[in-house]
């Protein structure tokens, strides 16, 4: 290092040191006009909120930054155990509000805008959703960051920096069409890049053996192609606690050897070409599609995030720690949201190995104690398998790695189950077949030292199922953690409303320690507050009302019923047998029979992968469902139908709190666990649902007469297979014959003739998956229960109020808690204070 770079590093350090940032509204003004006026040069003209929003942003930011230093500080200070949550998606939605909310300075910057004539609503409702995530399983991602920085754990995320998230969906002729979604293109005031921690990513090539100088064979992967992983840094700030974690997403850039090699062969268009397919890897989030499985891209992609981020601990672990990697098992742990990223398995072996000079046996002691697997789904078509023959292509040492790893873990299996060969072939890594695959669940689990599904029930089904054999030799590996929400975002954030009447009731400890709320159950029975929260409870549809009038135009009576089906649009989900239940109140009403009517809206809201023909023809029927109805006079308030166009995070936060009736219907045993049932719950919606995933413990929770509960259990489902036959229930039953006849006669299709015909035969088909004609009458019963139920409203806001007083252990706190308690084992950090 040169003289005079030692004394401007020396001076930055100094520089960093700056007095703690204001939070009163008065220094705030100061500051977002300073940032409005200076930093943007924007003045009176400005014709755009954007830019409004982008200043609050940069204030706040600034606070964000100054304690997310403290804690970067501390950890290294302490050196302390890390966790780091490995996901291809982290779904964060919008961060002002909560950013806000978490440095509790809401009502100062609320105050500080007010004197300026602006809105904060106005502001915050400007920012675009970072959609990085396909649903569930990315929010889960999201919120579990929250619930770790708020319990102050060493923990950090590491993702794909999407150039692209999840597509915008618009409606046209009652259709999905998609629209790219590029979220970056106003910039992003939440990220930081830091180029210099850039690391290199390999792909093709080919192993090559060679001997040391101390005598010993080893391993370098020769003749790569190899792509810039740049990291980009989000700050996670937990809830008023000095604590800003970090979330680490990698953008892909091409080497400079792309500018040099081809451009020097004087082929430039080929190596633009070329720069372009290194700086793709990043480009797009895969939606969750069937038919996008086995795409080269998407492996690229998960090989891109386990490398680098691996690479990224691997340095500052060597940097921090001189004398090797003995203590580093008990020092780190890697969290595998899904199989997505189990590409980390072999890779961390490679890189222990092939570039740190470890033996097999000591980086598979690491490998395997630091690994941990969380499965998200049953549904075998969701089972990431990949052909032999493109890992031996894209990535040759990681698949002699694989192979290494097969080879020994299947002696083991043998040892276990001497002649065995049937159980060898079951489970081996390695699927033979015409295409021999790679069956990533099954690396994942070989590797990891906890194996977890999200919900009591999907737990137990892993073990009896999928995971059968594996459970049979390794019991202990097995644990359940059943999925959460954040509260902060699902109700703080959401339903300020709500929050502060819950506040009102039993002060505020709830925000940090959602189990407080069980004591509204004190107050369920006290009729101040139950007339209370019937109000909050409408004032919440209104906003409701307001939000589907300006997105679909379509006018909703407060007065109603609000039925709510959100989520991605899939079979196993059965918005088909939300459907038939509309169908069905649509012919009651035709016929006349409407005594003791209670109006309902029914709102449906979710995207198709753009590759799923089925459900995308449902997104149709539910259009075309809602056009006959909500134009035929005859209706009127009496039913009204909603497709919710472009569902997201920010959708559901005005949705959810403004829900009577929360719809998780999905087919017993197929939905994992669903988190959005948890978020409708806090909010005080009563559940309509089968005994699946989380569900089953919700109603544990708020108790038979608190919960809507219809269907076949998962076993009688599996029984029922046998000797489904769905003719014959159609058949038996009246109102479920008129339905299908309605369907069938095209009287939801008459200038579309036949379109609905796919669904219709698989509904009746007897060998339909989702078994959605056998809940028919439970559920039209159940349906008929809640609007009965509805009509007193007293008697609903005690449920509701119950509701939310039972939704204490679906918080992501209590989630997060289990996973450092029983996998991570780490130990909280209090950051420095603000100096
Ligand atoms: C796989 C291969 C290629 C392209 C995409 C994918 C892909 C992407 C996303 C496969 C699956 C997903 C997402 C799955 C998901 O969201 N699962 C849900 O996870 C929730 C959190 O645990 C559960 O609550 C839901 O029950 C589960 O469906």
């Amino acid at each position: 290092m040169t003289a005079k770079k030692k004394g401007s590093l020396a001076a930055a350090s100094a520089l960093a040191e700056l007095p703690s940032l204001p939070m009163d509204a008065p220094s705030l003004r100061t500051a977002f006009r300073h940032y409005f006026a200076y930093n943007l040069g924007r003045d009176k003209y400005c014709r755009s909120v954007y830019y409004l929003y982008l200043a609050l942003a940069l204030t706040v930011r600034d606070r964000l930054i100054e304690r997310w230093k403290n804690t970067r500080y501390t950890h290294l200070e302490s050196k302390c155990k890390h966790s780091y949550y490995l996901s291809l998606e982290f779904l964060m939605g919008r961060t002002l509000g909560n950013a806000m909310l978490n440095l509790g300075m809401t009502d100062a910057a609320s105050i500080a805008l007010h004197e300026l004539g602006v809105i904060l609503e106005e502001l915050s409702d400007a920012e675009h959703d970072a959609g990085l995530g396909n649903g569930g399983l990315g929010r889960l991602a999201a919120c579990f960051l929250d619930s770790c920085a708020t319990l102050q754990l060493p923990v950090m995320g590491y993702g794909i920096r999407y150039e692209y998230g999840m597509f915008r969906q618009r409606i046209d002729d009652g259709k999905q069409v998609e629209e790219p979604d590029h979220w970056l293109r106003e910039g992003n005031p939440w990220e930081v890049a830091r180029p210099e921690y850039t690391q290199r990513v390999c792909y093709g090539g080919r192993s090559e053996f060679y001997q040391t100088c101390d005598g010993r064979t080893a391993v370098r992967w020769v003749d790569t192609k190899d792509v810039l992983a740049v990291p980009y840094d989000v700050p996670i700030p937990g809830y008023r606690n000095g604590t800003v974690n970090t979330l680490r997403l990698w953008k892909a850039a091409a080497t400079d050897e792309f500018d040099l090699g081809e451009f020097n062969a004087g082929s430039y268009p080929e190596s633009v070409a070329a720069k372009n397919a290194a700086e793709n890897i990043t480009m797009v989030l895969y939606p969750n599609d069937a038919s996008e499985n086995g795409k080269e891209l998407r492996l690229r992609q998960q090989y891109f995030l386990a490398s680098a981020s691996l690479q990224d601990v691997l340095a500052r672990w060597k940097a921090l720690h001189k004398n090797g990697f003995n203590d580093f098992a008990s020092m780190n742990c890697f969290q595998l949201n899904d199989t997505h990223p189990s590409c980390a398995v072999p890779e961390l072996m490679r890189l222990l190995m092939d570039e740190h000079g470890l033996g097999w046996d000591q980086a598979w002691e690491i490998t395997s104690e630091t690994m941990a697997y969380t499965n998200h789904t049953l549904l075998p078509e969701a089972l990431e398998k990949w052909p032999v023959h493109l890992f031996r292509q894209l990535l040759p040492r990681i698949l002699d790695i694989i192979f290494e790893i097969n080879a020994r873990y299947l002696r083991e299996v043998a040892h276990r189950w001497p002649g065995d060969h049937e159980r060898l072939r079951r489970m081996s890594i390695i699927e033979e077949g015409e295409t021999p695959q790679v069956r990533m669940a099954y690396l994942a689990v070989a590797a990891s030292f906890s194996v977890n599904g999200v919900a009591e029930l999907h737990s137990r089904l892993l073990t009896e199922g999928l995971f059968r054999d594996f459970y049979e030799l390794w019991p202990k590996k097995f644990n359940n953690k059943t999925n959460g929400a954040t509260p902060r975002r699902w109700l703080a954030l959401c339903n300020p409303r709500l929050s502060s009447l819950i506040t009102d009731t039993i002060g505020d400890k709830w925000i940090a320690d959602l189990s407080e709320v069980l004591r509204l159950s004190d107050h369920a029975g006290d009729a101040a507050l139950r007339e209370r929260w019937h109000s909050v409870k409408r004032q919440n549809k209104e906003r409701l009302a307001a939000l589907v009038k300006s997105e679909c135009g379509i006018t909703l009576s407060p007065d109603a019923l609000f039925d709510v089906q959100v989520k991605r649009i899939h079979e196993y989900k059965r918005q088909l047998l939300n459907v038939l239940h509309i169908i069905h109140l649509y012919d009651r009403i035709k016929r006349g029979d409407t005594a003791d009517w209670t109006n309902r809206c029914v709102l449906i809201g979710g995207k198709a992968a753009p590759g799923y023909f089925m459900a995308k023809l449902i997104i149709k029927l539910i259009n075309n469902v809602a056009k006959v109805i909500n134009e035929d006079d005859e209706i009127g308030d009496l039913l009204k139908v909603v497709f919710f166009p472009n569902y997201r995070v920010s959708a559901l936060e005005v949705i959810c709190p403004g829900t009577d009736l929360s719809e998780q219907i999905s087919t017993a045993g197929k939905e994992a666990s669903g988190t959005s049932n948890m978020k409708f719950m806090m909010n005080g919606a009563l559940t309509i649902g089968t005994l699946d995933g989380a569900n089953i413990e919700i109603l544990e929770e708020v108790g038979e007469e608190n919960f809507f509960r219809f269907g076949l259990d998962s076993a009688q489902v599996e029984n029922l297979r046998k000797h489904y036959d769905p003719s014959g229930t159609i058949n038996g039953d009246p109102d479920l014959a008129r339905v299908i006849q309605l369907l069938k006669s095209s009287y939801f299709n008459m200038f579309e003739p036949g379109i609905f015909d796919p669904l219709i035969n698989s509904i009746t088909s007897p060998r339909d998956p989702w078994v959605t004609v056998a809940d028919f009458r439970s559920y039209v019963d159940t349906q008929q229960l809640v609007s009965q139920s509805y009509r007193d409203k007293d008697r609903w806001s005690q449920m509701s109020i119950l509701n939310t007083a039972h939704s204490g252990k679906f918080s992501t706190d209590r989630t997060i808690a289990e996973y450092n308690n029983e996998i991570w084992k780490l130990k909280p950090v209090q950051p420095h204070p603000i100096a």
